[in-house]
Formats: structure tokens, sequence, C-alpha cells
């Protein structure tokens, strides 16, 4: 059960931001709008949001999922993979440090990406990705472990993130694009299979028994709907553009 949220307002030089979409230019007021709704709809989740001022030194800011791991029991600063995106790790270690006595970091040479750790009640995957590093998967388990938690690594074969090709839902139930259809460390969970032409809704989050998807994925919903869960959707077509997905755009705890 969450009780929280943190998100970052988008920023002007958003339009900067790191991508491989090929999809244009998101557009700024329309992003805006989008966030809005979103924001809108983690409160409407039970949530209570803390929103945080755009940074635009930092274009991909809003994607905050990636600047930190929030588990239940302590805070933990990631150290993102590309230095573009280092010091946003900043000013989100000043905000939950309101939130949590006990806050860690991932230290040089390792790289972890929030959008990289996936949890799954008290157990946590760590994707190694082009963001996530050996290095920087083994600090995290070893600092998990320190807190009583457990992790293992997972490797990703394509995709931003491992949270861009896999979702838990609670309840045994794993939403996983088609890379991790066969994937052995996941054959216990009840896979929802997500299809190639619909890959991009495997980025979808689990808050208080609804599930967040991307508007404009029917066969993805069918499946997460069938599953049990009432779906929200959202138009994410312009956080998209630079890779980003439902995940994304908050810290849940
Ligand atoms: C990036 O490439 O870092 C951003 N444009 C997108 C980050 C998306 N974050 C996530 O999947 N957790």
């Amino acid at each position: 059960m969450f009780t929280n949220a943190i998100v970052r307002t988008p920023c002007k030089k958003m339009v900067k931001g790191i991508t491989t979409a090929n999809e244009g230019l998101p557009d700024y007021q329309t992003a805006l709008i989008q966030h809005k709704i979103y924001t809108d709809a983690l409160k409407s989740c039970g949530l209570e949001i803390t929103t945080l001022p755009p940074i635009d030194k930092y274009p991909d800011s809003t994607f905050v999922e990636d600047a930190a791991l929030l588990t239940p029991v302590c805070g933990i600063v990631m150290r993102p993979g590309v230095q573009s995106r280092r010091k946003e790790t900043q000013s989100i270690k000043r905000v939950i440090s309101d939130f949590y006595e006990d806050i860690e970091e991932i230290k040089v040479p390792g790289t972890v990406e929030g959008g990289d750790v996936m949890m799954v009640d008290s157990h946590y995957f760590i994707g190694l990705s082009d963001r996530t590093n050996q290095e920087g998967a083994e600090q995290l388990i070893n600092l998990l472990n320190k807190y009583g938690l457990t992790a293992s690594t997972i490797k990703l074969k394509k995709g931003l993130h491992l949270k861009s090709e896999a979702a838990y839902l609670g309840h045994n139930n794993l939403v996983v694009s088609i890379q991790f259809y066969e994937e052995p460390d996941f054959k216990k969970f009840n896979l929802l299979k997500i299809t190639e032409k619909e890959r991009y809704a495997a980025n979808c989050v689990w808050i208080n028994n609804r599930v967040l998807v991307p508007k404009g994925y029917p066969e993805s919903k069918e499946t997460i709907v069938n599953a049990g869960y009432e779906v929200i959707e959202f138009d994410m077509s312009e956080f998209k553009k630079l890779d980003g997905g439902i995940s994304c755009l908050s810290l849940r705890f």
C-alpha cells in the first residue's frame, strides 16, 4: 500500500531530453497537461503528492523515478548511468530526507537508475542495462540486504530500463514484454503477456489495486482488466517521445 508520491513538473528544456524514440520533439504545453492529469490520478488513488518545481538545467528531470529507490524502510539515492542526469539526484536527496531517517547512496563506479529496479513485495529485481551496471547492482543488493530486503539481477536484452519491459501488479501477476516470456526467474509468476506491437504498455503502474496504463494499447488493457484490475488510462504521447513511460514520472512509497 503506497501513501505518497513525488513528481516533478516538466521543464521547458524537456525538448532536449535524451531519446531514441524518433517520434519528434515533445510539445511542452501538452506535456504539462498530461503531467497534471497523471498527478491528479495519483491523488485519486489516495496518494499524498509532493510536486517539485521544474529544473531547466536537467531536461530529463521530470522522470523522477530514476533518481531514487524508496523502500518501506530506507531511501536509496541512485547514480544515473548518463552524465547529463547525475545531478538530478541532489535535490531528490534533500526531498526524501523529509520522509526517511535512513538514506543510502550508490557510489562511483556503480550506476543504477530507478527505472531498473522492480519491487516484488520485499524482493527487488535489478535490471542490468545500458544505465545500470554490475557494480551498481551489487552495491544496491548489499544495501537492500542491510535492511532485511532481498534483490537479484536480471539481464535486459533490449529496452531502456527493466520497468520499460515489466511491471509487478501484486497478487503474483507480472506484466512482461516478449523478452521475458521465457525468463526462468519469472517462471513463478502469472505472466500477463504484452505483445511486441504494444510493448510500450509493459510500463504500467500498480497503485493500491488500480493499474495506470498508457492510452492506445487496447490488447494490453484487456489483458490487465481480465486479470481483475481497475485500469486508469493516460495519454503519455509527449513523454513517450523521450522514452519515458508511466512509472518514470513518479516515486511512489
Ligand atoms: C532518459 O533517457 O533517461 C529519459 N529520456 C527517459 C527516462 C525514462 N525513465 C524511466 O523509464 N524510468
